[in-house]
């Protein structure tokens, strides 16, 4: 018999059900003070001296030391030979995930008004919007444990696609260590230039410039308290995606799929951090039980098993509902991450979802799947942000522009509107700029 993981239960209907769950959804604030005021002199040392300053820092925080920021940099021959000496299969899987992310983000930007538009009103007056991708992106991609490969197809793929002219990935390499696959995806997705850099200084750099890195209008990706606070810091300076909280699970099962899939697909999410959050909503409690016995039985065979079970015993939750309707609107409240419904008719009550960053539908879609190479994108809004973000998009690398051309015969019209309003507001010169243009 294998031991029992103490997962926390809930029943919906219990008295003060929805407080218990909305103060489990939160995280306490961690104390950062510390880590904000150590930012903020690393930012200022890197807008000072630039060069040095990332040379200085990254000779203390990664023990890399060179010469020059240039040696910092991996040459696209490099990358590109990181991506050929990957074993076949490896190479394979990246080839298929980075091409069907690359569809999914080219279908996007046709559907999702990335692009210019314009109408023209019957006196001949002109307007419309036009679309611009940015000019220079950079990527923050995290060194050591989470080192995702797919994160850098995520983020360097819809800025590609988007039409970002130069994306610059900063990734720092304690101890010199690289990761090849990290380098590779770079090389897949089509990122212009590397520099082996991170931390705040990596932020500090992207966002103010030096010498020899080049600064971006934007700034995304994942990374530590210290990347997260840095790029807070530099928001204004420079344009960032989200700051990013621990990884969520939410699952609605009407009790019609295995509990093995079911206990798995809430390690999958629990193994990327001890404060990651793992939820099932289920209106069955045998097969909460069951699900309780996969999660029991299973555990002992994860080689992460220590990461997934902190994180099921902090922060999971097995909350028995009394119907999947019901399910639905706890699922709201939640806003997770990543919903999935395992259900026989999932399409039913996807209908009945408003707030998820990513939604899979039926057993067979694992939130995994997601992950790596479905083609939808896994940089997802977290801890209930989805009741008003999105996932990263080809929509977060571009702007628009307003663009308005009045006729002669619409200045007449608008003219007679806006000078009466200019005057209301006591502005002479604007009353004065649309009444010129009137004819007499
Ligand atoms: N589930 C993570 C993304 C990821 N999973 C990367 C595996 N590698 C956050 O959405
Ligand atoms: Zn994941």
């Amino acid at each position: 018999m294998s031991a029992e993981i103490n997962i926390q239960r809930l029943h919906s209907k219990e008295v003060g059900f929805k407080e218990t769950l909305m103060s489990s959804l939160s995280l306490p604030m961690a104390d950062d003070d510390a880590i904000d005021a150590a930012v903020v002199k690393i930012l200022a040392q890197v807008k000072e001296r630039g060069d040095t300053a990332v040379l200085e820092f990254t000779k203390q925080f990664d023990r890399l030391s060179v010469d020059s920021v240039s040696q910092l940099e991996i040459s696209s021959q490099e990358l590109e030979k990181a991506y050929q000496s990957l074993p076949a299969e490896q190479k394979n899987a990246l080839d298929i995930a980075a091409q069907r992310v690359r569809a999914y983000h080219e279908q996007q930007k046709i559907e999702a008004g990335c692009h210019s538009w314009e109408y023209t009103e019957a006196d001949g007056t002109r307007l419309g919007q036009k679309v611009t991708p940015l000019d220079r992106v950079g990527i923050y991609v995290p060194g050591g444990k989470a080192a995702y490969p797919s994160s850098v197809l995520m983020n360097a793929i819809p800025a590609k696609v988007a039409g970002v002219s130069e994306v610059i990935m900063v990734v720092p390499t304690p101890d010199g260590a690289r990761n090849p696959l990290v380098l590779a995806a770079a090389y897949l997705a089509g990122v212009d230039r590397v520099f082996t850099i991170g931390g705040a200084q990596a932020v500090g750099a992207l966002a103010y410039g030096t010498k020899t890195i080049p600064s971006v209008d934007k700034i995304v990706g994942p990374g530590n308290a210290y990347v997260a606070a840095a790029k807070r810091r530099v928001f204004g300076t420079v344009g960032i995606d989200m700051i990013a909280g621990p990884s969520e699970i939410l699952i609605l099962c009407d009790g019609t799929s295995h509990s093995d899939w079911i206990a798995m697909d809430l390690f999958s999410q629990a193994e990327h951090d001890e404060l990651a959050q793992s939820i099932l909503l289920c209106p069955d409690a045998a097969f909460i039980e069951q699900v309780q016995a996969s999660i029991n039985k299973l555990l002992p065979e994860m080689p992460r098993k220590k990461v997934i079970e902190a994180s099921l015993t902090n922060r999971a939750l097995l909350i028995q509902v009394q119907d999947m309707a019901e399910a639905c609107e706890i699922a709201n409240d939640i806003a997770a991450e990543h919903l999935e419904i395992c259900a026989t008719n999932p399409r039913q009550w996807s209908e009945l979802i408003r707030h998820a960053g990513a939604i899979f539908m039926g057993n067979y879609t694992s939130e995994s799947l997601g992950d790596y190479c479905a083609g939808p994108n896994h940089v997802l809004p977290t801890a209930r942000t989805a009741r008003f973000s999105s996932p990263l998009g080809v929509y977060d690398f571009i702007k628009r522009s307003s663009m308005i051309e009045v006729s002669e015969a619409g200045a007449q019209t608008l003219g007679a509107v806006a000078s009466t309003l200019a005057h209301g507001e006591g502005l002479q010169a604007h009353a004065r700029a649309a009444e010129m243009r009137l004819k007499k």
